[in-house]
């Protein structure tokens, strides 16, 4: 007699390797990530766990009697319920610290990126107008004697920061609680951290408290020679008042991996030669994936195996 296998649903794509090592492991389900979570009811009661690249809403949720865990591929999980599940004693878990030297690394050279117009200049040599036109225009901004503000200092906000020290810039942050840890100034309100540096980095995730907080009076505050990078999440960024700032230089410059409605990017944003744009590649590479796929996989199969998790979301229940 065949061993009966656990059911586990994928909402949508899901990475190469998790794929498989979860088609080994599991009975999967696979659905198009959709506005219905459309299965014959007998399919819904048999799903146990579900994997999912941030997106697991309540009503999902609410769809799956059985449902034991949702194991979230990415360290932000803004688009699963965490909450909503707790309630219902359904495990939640995302992919901590497996990508924080990819993003911090990510996030130096988006700033450099920003700050020397590096993308900029390949384009022109590519162009061949170093032949025809002579050297590219030197860039009006620098890194050097910078003062660094970190809107967020967890995981990676703090691999940033350790990243940041050997370029002689002051670093300062803010975060709602002030870490005692750490050598770096701390403001105690973004609109403090605003007034007080001329580069503001933005690792911070989507939470209802986090939406839109950088606005026209933050950028304001930063400044003419102001530079704005995130990597966080889009939602923290009143995109509209971003693209007003880059466009009136009330800020200088911004390096953005992250948008507000992804894959959409404002068209307003192609337009402006001070945006350095990337398409939410912080932590894309295929060793940091690779480590993050196998998190994914990790959590369910220790899970259904021992009863334990690796990785749970602080709303999560305590089970076992
Ligand atoms: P983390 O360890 O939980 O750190 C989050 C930081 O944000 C903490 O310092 C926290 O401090 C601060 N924070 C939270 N809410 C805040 C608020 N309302 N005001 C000020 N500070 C606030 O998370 P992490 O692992 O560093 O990841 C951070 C986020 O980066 C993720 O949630 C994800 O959205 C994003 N991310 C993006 C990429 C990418 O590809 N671009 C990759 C990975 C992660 P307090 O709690 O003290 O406020
Ligand atoms: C991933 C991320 O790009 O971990 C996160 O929160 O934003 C990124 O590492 C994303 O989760 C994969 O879709």
């Amino acid at each position: 007699m065949t061993e009966q296998k656990t059911t586990v649903l994928i909402p949508g794509r899901m990475h190469p390797r998790a794929l498989e090592r979860l088609n080994a492991a599991f009975d999967v389900v696979q659905t198009t990530a959709g506005a219905e979570l459309d299965l014959p009811a007998e399919t819904l009661e048999k799903i146990r766990g579900v994997a999912t690249l941030n997106g697991m809403r309540a009503e999902w949720i609410d769809k799956l009697p059985n449902l034991d865990i949702i194991s979230n591929f990415g360290v932000g999980y803004d688009g699963v319920d965490a909450k909503h599940a707790a309630t219902k004693g359904v495990i939640v878990t995302n992919t901590p610290d497996v990508l924080n030297d990819e993003v911090a690394d990510t996030t130096i050279g988006l700033l450099i990126n920003t700050v020397r117009r590096l993308p900029v200049a390949e384009t022109y040599l590519r162009a061949g107008r170093w032949e025809k036109e002579g050297p590219f225009a030197l860039t009006p901004l620098s890194l050097k004697n910078r003062h660094v503000g970190l809107l967020g200092l967890g995981r990676i906000g703090l691999e940033i920061a350790k990243r940041l020290e050997p370029f002689k810039v002051k670093i300062s942050y803010h975060t709602r609680t002030e870490r005692k840890d750490v050598p770096y100034t701390y403001a105690a309100s973004l609109m403090e951290l605003a007034t007080s540096v001329d580069t503001l980095i933005s690792i911070i995730p989507a939470t209802p408290e986090t939406h839109k907080i950088i606005n026209a009076d933050v950028l304001a505050a930063l400044g003419a020679n102001g530079v704005f990078i995130n990597v966080g999440r889009g939602t923290s960024v009143d995109e509209e008042a971003l693209i007003d700032a880059l466009k009136n230089k009330v800020i200088a410059a911004a390096g953005l991996d992250v948008f507000y409605d992804e894959p959409r990017v404002p068209s307003g944003l192609f337009d402006l030669d001070n945006a350095c744009l990337l398409p939410h590649v912080a932590s894309a590479s295929v060793p940091t994936r690779n480590d993050m796929a196998d998190l994914v996989v990790d959590n369910l199969v220790g899970w259904f195996r021992e009863r334990k998790v690796l990785t749970p979301v602080p709303e999560t229940p305590v089970k076992g």
